[in-house]
C-alpha cells in the first residue's frame, strides 16, 4: 500500500484538516499517517471560543521516531499550519525523508474571500511561499494565489486574471499548480490545473451552490492527494476531487445544515473505494 504523511491540525468539529484527510485518503486505499500540528475544538472560521493546543514542539521528535521505525512516505501532504515555526518543521520533515523522494503536496491554507484566516499576519504568506517552492503540487484558492504571487486580489475576476495567477504560481511550484474555487464560465465554479513541465492548463467545472462551505479545500486536496499517490495524473485527480467535493457540498446545500460544521462528505466515501 502507498502511504501519505498528512501534516495538519485536528479540529474536533468542522470536518476539515485531519478529520477530512484521514477518512478520505483511507477510503481510497492509501494509508494515512497523521502528523497533528495542533488540536482545536473546532476550526477557526466564524466560530467563537474554540480551544487551541499547539503541538509544534512535538513535531520533530514525533517524526524522528517514525524515521527510526523505518517507515517512509510516498507522499508528504501539508495543510493548515498555525505558525512560521510549524512551516519550518514541515520543511525539516521534507528534508528528513528526502531520500525516499516522496511527492510533496502543499495546500497553502491561510486565507479566503480576500482575507487571511483568524490569527494570521501577512508575513505568513512569505513563509508559506518558501514551503510551496518544495512542492510538486500546490492547491491555493484565489486569495492565497494572490498573496503568494504578490498580485492584487480580485473578487470579480475574468479568465485572463486566472491565467495570470496560474502563470505566476508556476514560478513557485515544482510542477503542478491547482487553483481552486474558480471557473472560466460565469455562474459556475471548479478548478484550474496547470502542468508546468508540459506548459498545459485545463479548467474543470461544476455547478455552484451559494454559501460558504468550510473544509471543502481540505476535502478537495485530500482526494487529489490520494489519487495522485496511487499514480493518477494531476488532471484526472483534480477532476475526481472536484466531483467528490461538489457532491458533498450539494448534499449539504439541499439539507440546509449549518455549513460551519462542514459538508456531508461521508455519504460519498464509497465513491473513493
Ligand atoms: O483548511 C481549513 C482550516 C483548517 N484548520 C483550521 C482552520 C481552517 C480554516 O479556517 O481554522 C484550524
Amino acid at each position: 500500500m502507498k502511504r501519505v504523511f498528512a501534516i495538519h491540525d485536528l479540529s474536533g468539529i468542522g470536518k476539515c484538516s485531519l478529520t477530512a484527510a484521514i477518512p478520505i485518503i483511507s477510503a481510497a486505499g492509501v494509508e494515512c499517517n497523521p502528523v497533528p500540528t495542533a488540536v482545536l475544538s473546532t476550526h477557526t472560521g466564524n466560530i467563537e471560543g474554540y480551544t487551541f493546543r499547539d503541538l509544534t514542539d512535538d513535531l520533530i521528535p514525533y517524526i524522528r521516531h517514525w524515521q527510526k521505525t523505518g517507515v517512509r512516505p510516498d507522499t508528504i501532504y501539508s495543510g493548515y499550519l498555525g505558525s512560521e515555526r510549524q512551516i519550518e518543521a514541515v520543511l525539516e520533515i521534507i528534508s528528513v525523508f528526502s531520500d525516499n523522494n516522496p511527492m510533496i503536496v502543499v495546500d497553502p491554507a491561510m486565507a479566503d474571500f480576500g482575507v487571511m484566516y483568524k490569527g494570521f499576519e501577512i508575513e505568513f504568506a512569505e513563509k508559506i511561499r518558501e514551503l510551496c517552492k518544495e512542492a510538486d503540487v500546490i492547491t491555493p484558492n484565489v486569495t492565497e494565489a494572490a498573496l503568494l504571487t504578490g498580485t492584487d486580489y480580485k473578487a470579480d475576476y475574468d479568465t485572463d486574471y486566472l491565467l495570470t495567477l496560474i502563470n505566476r504560481l508556476s514560478d513557485i511550484t515544482k510542477r503542478y499548480a491547482v487553483l481552486t474555487g474558480v471557473s472560466d464560465i460565469p455562474g459556475k465554479t471548479g478548478c484550474l490545473v496547470f502542468d508546468k513541465s508540459e506548459n498545459r492548463h485545463r479548467f474543470f467545472t461544476t455547478d455552484k451552490c451559494e454559501g460558504i462551505y468550510y473544509g471543502t479545500g481540505d476535502i478537495f486536496t485530500s482526494v487529489l492527494t490520494a489519487v495522485m499517490t496511487k499514480g493518477g495524473d494531476c488532471f484526472t485527480a483534480a477532476e475526481k476531487a472536484l466531483n467528490f467535493t461538489y457532491k458533498s457540498i450539494y448534499a449539504t446545500f439541499t439539507e440546509g445544515t449549518d455549513t460551519r460544521l462542514g459538508v456531508a462528505f461521508e455519504k460519498f466515501l464509497g465513491d473513493l473505494i
